[in-house]
């Protein structure tokens, strides 16, 4: 039976960059899912009897919040729910189900790459029928609609038996639960050259995929020791669990330390590769090589070709903006477009709709194409392997050839995290205040050239964007930028982005070669007065 159950707004339900996050405790709260989930259906027209994709990446509260979004879904009128064993999917995976299966939209139930368990994290987000995150105008409707609902539709029927596959119905609506690897599974072999990457670990070559206890655990077993024929034991931590076994599941060189520490001795494999809670984030390190995400990005534009699914070539390229200018010097090269958006994959998604990228990347970890509408964190593992099969050469002697070819990057993220969000939010007034004064500053002997907070204006659909960060560039095209963090849960989270280009110079230690540029930052915006904060909390 269906029931229209009266409920009232709860307050800040408003989604960050990527859905709304929040705290276990604060999800648990009565109502607190169901008000946000019905706000997505009542922001969405068209949906009576269409399908609708439901996944999550496993962590604490996955399970309830699946049953009551299929129960919702039934009672707000879909035809049918598309869902996965375990109700577990990684978000790119998800993405490419909504996509193969034409549904009307997809909820993705993860709080990505933030703590998991009762004491944790948790996140609700929809993806549209192209696959990829809903863009800010249908994030701002259903912000709108938390604010003013009165009351959500559930029926009551018996929970979906999600681990079992197959088919069963709730209020006439149809389930189906399917299995999360093999149409991912299916589409990677369509991108990438298999046999050479089996030939690769044929021949000895090594490689460890941390899964970090979360959702690529499963994807990594099946495609890289099952297809690829990589040794048992080359992907560790492969078993997802509700609070990802305690630890963060960030793919970075603070939470990912173990397997830094392992890829930089003597002992450690080839190739060394992790991805993040919900699977469409990677950190990759070679032997004694680790390759920032921006590099990362610049690499794989340059090499893309050599991978079936790209060999044509790419259409352009899209970065965000804080990430750096690396992979603008290959595009300039290979004499394609490169755009830069705002933080967030969703305004990828225009771009990717339109043909006129094929690849693109941040900052954050975060690499992907035109496969999907999210961005893919075992993909970009895949292309890796697809290129070090085809150039027979090793991580470090990839990434220095490309230096030798492009220069260099230098590139640095310093966080500031759980600030007081009143002196953060105060921090950035203060800045943009200063915008016109910055011309003429100088860190070290570099002076500033120019200063704004950038905005975006979407070339596909016309919409505008402001606020996305204070930008400071310098003369020689260096960049001071400074951001709040959009997926924190705790107070809030100061990014500040530097870096520096280097023809010449190419062996440097990152921070040294930052450290002009890095006082600067912290001077000019008075970080340690305005935060209390000497020194940030994470270094990437
Ligand atoms: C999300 C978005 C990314 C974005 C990141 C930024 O990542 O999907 O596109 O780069 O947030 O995070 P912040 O606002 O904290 O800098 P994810 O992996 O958390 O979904």
């Amino acid at each position: 039976m269906i029931k229209t159950v009266p409920t009232k707004p709860f307050e800040g339900q408003k989604p960050g960059t990527s859905g709304l996050r929040k705290k276990v405790s604060v999800f648990q709260q009565a109502y607190y899912a169901e008000n946000f989930i019905q706000s997505i259906f009542d922001g969405l027209e068209g949906f009576k009897g269409k399908t609708l994709v439901i996944g999550g990446d496993g962590r604490y509260f996955n399970r309830e919040v699946i049953q009551t979004t299929i129960r919702m879904a039934a009672a707000n009128g879909f035809g049918r729910v598309l869902t996965a064993k375990g109700g577990l999917l990684s978000t790119p995976a998800a993405s490419h189900l909504i996509r193969k299966s034409k549904a009307f939209g997809g909820i993705i139930l993860s709080a990505s790459h933030n703590p998991g368990g009762p004491d944790g994290d948790f996140g609700i987000k929809y993806n549209a029928g192209n696959g990829g995150p809903a863009p800010e105008k249908m994030t701002e409707q259903f912000f709108a609609n938390t604010k003013k609902i009165s009351s959500y539709k559930i029926s009551d029927g018996a929970d979906c038996n999600l681990d079992k596959l197959g088919t069963s119905k709730i209020e006439g609506m149809t389930i189906e639960v399917v299995d999360p690897v093999s149409d991912y599974q299916k589409l990677m072999e369509t991108l990438f050259d298999f046999d050479a990457i089996k030939t690769l670990f044929k021949s000895g070559f090594r490689v460890r995929f941390d899964a970090m206890h979360a959702i690529t655990g499963p994807y990594g077993h099946a495609i890289l020791e099952g297809a690829l024929g990589a040794p048992k034991g080359s992907v560790v931590n492969g078993t997802p669990l509700p609070d990802f076994g305690g630890h963060h599941p960030d793919p970075n060189l603070v939470h990912a330390k173990e397997l830094y520490d392992l890829m930089m001795s003597a002992s450690g494999p080839d190739f060394g590769a992790a991805s993040d809670g919900d699977g469409d984030r990677n950190l990759i390190i070679g032997k004694n090589q680790f390759v920032t995400p921006s590099d990362s990005l610049a690499l794989l534009a340059a090499n893309a070709h050599l991978a079936p699914g790209y060999a044509k070539g790419l259409a352009g390229v899209a970065r965000s903006m804080p990430t750096s200018c690396a992979v603008d010097r290959v595009a300039a090269k290979l004499g394609i477009k490169c755009f830069e958006t705002p933080t967030g994959w969703k305004f990828f998604g225009n771009l990717l709709d339109a043909g006129m990228i094929t690849l693109c990347g941040e900052e954050s970890a975060g690499t992907g194409s035109n496969h999907v509408r999210e961005k893919d964190g075992l993909w970009a593992v895949l292309l890796w392997l697809n290129i070090l099969a085809k150039r027979q050469q090793s991580v470090v002697e990839i990434v220095r050839e490309h230096w030798a070819s492009y220069g260099r990057n230098y590139y640095s993220r310093h966080d500031y995290e759980e600030v007081d969000a009143e002196a953060a939010n105060k921090m950035m007034v203060f800045l943009r205040d200063k915008l016109p004064n910055l011309k003429g500053e100088k860190a070290g002997a570099l002076a500033v050239s120019a200063a704004d907070d950038f905005a975006y204006h979407d070339i596909v659909d016309g919409s505008n964007t402001a606020n996305q960060g204070i930008r400071i560039v310098f003369e020689d095209g260096s960049r001071v930028i400074y951001r709040l963090s959009g997926t924190g849960t705790a107070g809030a989270t100061l990014r500040v982005y530097v870096e520096k280009y280097e023809s010449k110079n190419l062996g440097l230690e990152t921070q040294a070669a930052l450290s002009d540029l890095i006082g600067f930052a912290r001077g000019i915006a008075g970080i340690a007065e305005r935060t209390g904060r000497m020194e940030p909390t994470v270094i990437t």
